[in-house]
């Protein structure tokens, strides 16, 4: 069920980051149809949705990645995934212990984050089935996020876990998706490249071009 291949293409988004002149059902179905491989429904932050309002929506949207094959992930809220069957759930260093849920979560996606390597070695990996490496780069779509480590992470992290799956994330662009790629990422997780372009479509191909 769960390939590298998944996160070639990762998108993250809630309606946190929709632009106030589109929806997100409109946004993700345009990113489902452009070829995104793994869609994460991450609702946090100011004027992020809660109770019915979150779960009705992230019902919709696991519908949606479902029509196109798209594994539908969940940020942080394994209530929320359990209740409605998400294929996973990704979570950060502060969240619950990987262990605990692995149990309630038998044959799901389980996505941690990791920073540095010190927060590598703490961490157990036995349920995990890939890690989130960043911010890469300065990012504003996340209001408590770490100093950017920079591609060079992913090639430190990569001599200690050889060929565990890898997702970049945090202010990566176009431009910028090369050099990612070349420091060792299997793929990249991306808000506001897509969430803000004018043309996802378009952007989503350039990114699709450039993670090959
Ligand atoms: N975790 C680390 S950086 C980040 C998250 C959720 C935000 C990534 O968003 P963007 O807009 O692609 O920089
Ligand atoms: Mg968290």
């Amino acid at each position: 069920m769960f390939d590298k291949n998944n996160l070639k293409l990762y998108f993250i988004c809630g309606t946190q980051d929709i632009e106030s002149k589109t929806t997100i059902i409109d946004v993700v179905t345009e990113a489902l149809e452009s070829g995104i491989t793994m869609f994460q429904f991450r609702e946090k932050g100011n004027g992020a949705l809660i109770g019915d309002e979150k779960e009705d929506l992230a019902r919709k949207l696991l519908a949606l990645c479902h029509d196109y094959a798209v594994p539908f992930i969940v940020n942080d809220d394994v209530a929320l995934a359990n209740k409605i069957g998400a294929d996973g759930i990704h979570v950060g260093q502060d969240d619950m212990d990987v262990k605990v849920f692995a149990e309630q979560f038998k044959g799901k996606i389980i996505g941690l984050s990791i920073s540095n390597i010190d927060e590598y070695k703490t961490s157990n990996l036995a349920h995990v089935d890939y890690i989130g490496v960043g911010p890469m780069y300065a990012t504003t779509s996340k209001d408590d996020a770490n100093l950017p480590v920079g591609p060079e992470m992913i090639t430190k992290l990569r001599e200690h876990v050889n060929h565990f799956p890898i997702v970049a994330i945090g202010g990566i662009n176009v431009e910028n998706t090369r050099e990612v790629m070349q420091a060792g990422a299997d793929g990249i997780s991306i808000i506001s490249a897509i969430t803000k372009s004018e043309n996802i479509s378009n952007t989503i191909s350039q990114f699709l071009q450039n993670v090959e």
